[in-house]
């Protein structure tokens, strides 16, 4: 928190709110990309608000984002349905920009709670909420823009990797364990992009997704009902795979995302079957055969997708994500390939299971 200190966050926080009401302001969560945290106000026990400066080295067209999300937010808020609502600033936008850092600031929803695992009864909400969730953005009229175009293109990132290969611009292709991580990445590299391959046959849709559906994007109440979907800065235009493969990459994993001990890292079938049967149910109105069939090639493509973005951010020397020490990315990156493994080791199970509930 060194450049984002109390003062700052209190000159930036009075473009929302009064500032005399702010009692206190402290970190909240653990995401990989924004800096996030919650806003206490004098006289009250629960956060009021949540401020966030959005990282625009990632998101680099902010009012794009911004609309996105209003689109997205009003849409489903004039269905009924809770979401996320930010605050507009005494500059007329959901956002301001200061010093080339841009913030902003949204309701706290109180007595909410995030995980970052789940049992078999708690997937099969969150599948249902994210089915739904997909099914209903199927009649927002306005376009949401790409806001980080080809985010989740895997023939893209496989490109992402080979400049970075190229590039080496941190030597770490030097190493034989990052030389054997490119030869078993390629190695199944054709696999894996069937659904850009189907896409440009005319044969797969895009929907609106959320395409950061990890399991600690949603808030759960105390019962384990999933309340609100948060997280909206990816909401775009994307194939199915991304919802339903990123949630289980998060949830089915048995382990930590960033696991050193792999003995940890499963695939866990139970949270694979729950999610499925929850998210064929929310999503059933408008899922197409192709995209039913590729479910099992969504839970693989997803670990195998992050093992190429944490690997080539190792290789490009740890510019994207934030890291907690200078392996973190190729000790996320073994357990997201260890991950990947079993997945596709399970991909016949899986197919069972979706047709179980699908036909
Ligand atoms: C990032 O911001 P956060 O932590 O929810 C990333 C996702 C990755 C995830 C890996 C914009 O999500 O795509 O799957 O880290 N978001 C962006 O944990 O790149
Ligand atoms: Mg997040």
């Amino acid at each position: 928190m060194e450049t984002n200190t109390l003062h700052t966050l209190l000159d930036v926080v009075s473009h929302f709110v009064e500032r005399n009401q702010v009692a206190e302001i402290t970190p909240l969560g653990n995401g990989l990309i924004n800096d996030t945290f919650k806003v206490m106000v004098h006289g009250d026990e629960k956060p009021r608000y949540v401020l966030q400066r959005i990282n625009n080295a990632v998101f680099t067209d902010v009012e794009m984002l911004q609309r996105n999300i209003e689109l997205v937010t009003g849409h489903l808020r004039s269905k009924g349905i809770l979401t996320l609502h930010f605050l507009t600033a005494d500059t007329g936008k959901t956002y301001i920009k200061e010093d080339d850092k841009y913030w902003r600031v949204m309701d706290y929803i109180p007595d909410s709670y995030t995980y970052e695992a789940v049992t078999p009864e708690y997937a099969r909400c969150a599948g249902r909420k994210f089915g739904e969730f997909e099914a209903q953005l199927t009649d927002l009229k306005e376009p949401i823009g790409e806001i980080i175009p080809d985010f989740h293109n895997i023939e893209f990132r496989l490109r992402q990797l080979d400049e970075a290969i190229a590039a080496n611009p941190v030597g770490r292709m030097n190493d034989l364990e990052v030389q054997l991580y490119v030869e078993k990445i390629k190695a199944v590299a054709d696999e894996m992009c069937i659904g850009e391959r189907l896409y440009r046959e005319g044969k797969l849709p895009k929907r609106i997704c959320h395409c950061d559906t990890k399991v600690n994007n949603m808030l759960f109440d105390k019962d384990g009902n999933v309340m609100c979907i948060i997280d909206l800065d990816t909401i775009m235009p994307s194939f199915v795979f991304s919802d339903f493969g990123d949630f289980l990459r998060s949830a089915a994993n048995t382990g930590a995302e960033d696991d050193p001990d792999l003995d940890n890292v499963h695939f866990n079938m139970s949270i694979f079957e729950a999610f499925a049967q929850g998210y064929l149910e929310g999503a059933k109105s408008f899922l197409l055969p192709v995209e039913i069939e590729h479910l099992p090639y969504a839970a693989m493509l997803f670990p195998y997708m992050q093992t190429v973005r944490f690997f080539a951010d190792y290789i490009n020397g740890d510019t994207y994500y934030k890291i907690r020490y200078p392996e973190h990315n190729m000790v996320r990156t073994r357990a997201q390939w260890k991950l990947f493994e079993e997945a596709k080791a399970k991909s016949g199970e899986m197919a069972e299971i979706v047709n179980r509930f699908a036909f």
